[in-house]
């Protein structure tokens, strides 16, 4: 039931001095949980924003949302009376402040809002001894761009004071509005702006006819975090799928003491069940904010690089949205070259962009990119800016429902595996993996990349042999964004051998703290024996070669990575 109350208030006036450290990562700021609950942490970051934000954002509508973790309730509250003494006019937030990172995207969007902020450090886990985090997005949805997050932490560096609405907590449990004076907190649904979205693009009814088939069996696992308060009503109420299809749907503050990160190491409990005795045909998962998506069938794996590729591959059939065929498509520079090899075939201008989401954005907006992709357990599309774990699973739903469509009673199911096998026969098959040495101390890393820096890049010529494999180019990767012409530096470093082999060495920016090295290797196959063989068996040469050329176990004392995907 909506609730309408006014009341006045005052903005107090709060001194404060600048503290060290807030500068935006990969995306937003993210740091530990009492970093953030400590003494005007958040506020001053908070009042950063606005200050870089200026006078445009004042009388305008922003929204707030979160992914539902520890510290988000007393979060919430803070950031709304900073907003209100900042002169906003109104806050629209996801009831008990819960909002889907590419929910978020789509509420700033169909609503044309000024911008959103999302409570969230993601795939990090929750908890007061963990993560937390928060971001910014702009009027397209689209995270914040370095523009902005750089006059944010230039103000971080000089505040001295906070401008705080003096007004009382404000009930985020019901829907409606609450009035303070001309201040306005709407608090609303988050599911039905996302929900209308993906209606637009996808085939429901086709969807649910596809869940009706006996033959087809899911399961879905939110990891205990924020798609667990969309599942059930999109999986169950609106396609129709069993509630048990649901696995940790629950979502808890700490999401349950896990990580929320849908991958082969920390979304165990689905890949027990996918590679399980009585596996279902097709799992997924999704991260804590709901913008990454892992994506399995029956005993198989279908890496991020390899899931763009297909989806792209089969966009056009299967999604009426593309139904006109696609813009182009673009990837980040870490992401395998499965993607370039449709582009190449569809004839698809094709982009390379920096590790982030916020690289895809202008492309987007200047109808340069309808699909794209990381590595990092990130797809999605230019029906919102933000990557949107729960597109991504539509869209291989839709994949396979178009592939099952019309098949006679009794025909066998085309599975996950099919489609991705079938992809390879027509593309070939990039082996891909990634290597996350976790918790590095930050100097041990950086030497690390100093010394790929001195010893490869300043030093061997192209031509070169290096583990058997000729040297194309090694460099550190630079990006300029072909819409505005920004430049981004120093994106991460780049071996690229003559037969189409890659090694990548960066540093995440994502993490809270201490330093995590990512090491990418990448080898490209076209003879169909090849490509069931085991990744980790077809990349032990190329792996080899990336830890002698970075010194990487004798610099760090890591004799192995903490995750390898
Ligand atoms: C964020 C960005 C992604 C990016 C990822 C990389 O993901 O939104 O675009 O690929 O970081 O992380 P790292 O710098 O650690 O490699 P998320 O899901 O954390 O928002």
């Amino acid at each position: 039931m909506a609730s309408a109350a006014t009341q006045g208030f005052s903005v107090v006036s709060k001194p404060t001095k600048p503290i060290e450290g807030q500068k935006t990562g990969t995306s937003g700021l993210r740091k530990k949980t009492k970093v953030f609950q400590s003494e005007n942490y958040l506020a001053n970051w908070i009042q950063s924003l606005f200050l870089a934000l200026g006078e445009e954002a004042k009388g305008k509508t922003i929204a707030l949302g979160g992914d539902g973790r520890y510290f988000n309730k007393e979060a919430v509250q803070i950031i709304l009376k900073l907003a209100a003494g900042n002169g906003l006019k109104k806050v629209v937030v996801g009831k008990d402040a819960i909002t889907a990172t590419p929910a978020m995207s789509a509420i700033i969007r169909r609503r044309k809002l000024y911008g959103g902020l999302i409570m969230s450090a993601s795939h990090n886990p929750a908890g007061p001894d963990e993560d937390w985090g928060i971001k910014f997005n702009y009027s397209a949805g689209e995270p914040a761009p370095e523009k902005i997050t750089d006059k944010i932490y230039g103000f971080t560096q000089s505040i001295q004071e906070l401008k705080i609405a003096d007004f009382p907590d404000v009930d985020l449990s019901k829907l409606g509005t609450t009035s303070f004076g001309d201040f306005e907190v709407e608090v609303i649904d988050y599911t039905t702006d996302y929900f209308d979205e993906l209606r637009e693009v996808f085939d429901f009814a086709k969807l649910r006819s596809f869940f009706a088939n006996p033959r087809f069996s899911f399961v879905y696992d939110a990891l205990h975090a924020v798609t667990g308060a969309y599942a059930s009503r999109l999986f169950v109420d609106e396609l129709g799928a069993s509630p048990d299809a649901l696995l940790n749907c629950v979502p808890k503050e700490d999401f349950g003491g896990g990580h929320p990160d849908p991958n082969l190491t920390y979304a165990h409990e689905l890949v027990e069940r996918l590679f399980g005795t009585d596996a279902p045909d097709f799992g997924a998962a999704s991260d804590g904010d709901g913008d990454r998506n892992m994506i399995l069938g029956r005993s198989f794996f279908v890496t991020p690089s390899d899931s763009v590729a297909v989806i792209a591959a089969n966009a056009q059939a299967a999604i009426p949205y593309f139904s006109a065929g696609l813009k182009g498509v673009a990837r980040s520079m870490p992401t395998s070259g499965a993607l370039d090899r449709v582009a190449k075939r569809l004839n698809l201008p094709f982009h390379e962009t920096p590790t982030g989401w916020k690289f895809f954005g202008n492309l987007m907006d200047a109808g340069q990119c309808s699909i794209c992709g990381e590595e990092s357990f990130g797809t999605g599309a230019d029906h919102v800016r933000e990557k949107d774990g729960l597109w991504a699973v539509l869209a291989w739903l839709s994949i396979l429902a178009t592939k099952n469509e019309g098949r006679g009673e009794g025909a066998a199911l085309v599975s996950v595996r099919d489609v991705v096998t079938e992809h390879w026969r027509t593309y070939g098959r990039n082996f891909y993996s990634r290597y996350d040495y976790e918790g590095v101390e930050s100097e041990r890393a950086e030497k690390v990349m100093a010394h790929l820096t001195e010893s490869v890049i300043d030093t061997v010529q192209p031509g070169t042999e290096l583990g058997g494999r000729v040297l194309e180019t090694a460099d550190n990767f630079a990006y300029t964004d072909p819409i505005d012409g920004s430049v981004a530096k120093g994106q991460g470093i780049r071996v690229v051998f003559r037969d189409g082999s890659r090694i990548i060495f960066r540093l995440s920016g994502t993490g809270s703290a201490g330093a995590t090295i990512r090491m990418y290797v990448e080898t490209y196959r076209d003879d169909p024996a090849d490509f069931d063989r085991d990744a980790q068996d077809v990349l032990a040469g190329i792996i080899a070669t990336a830890l002698e050329l970075s010194d990487l176990p004798a610099l760090t004392g890591r004799d192995k990575p903490t995750v390898i995907t």
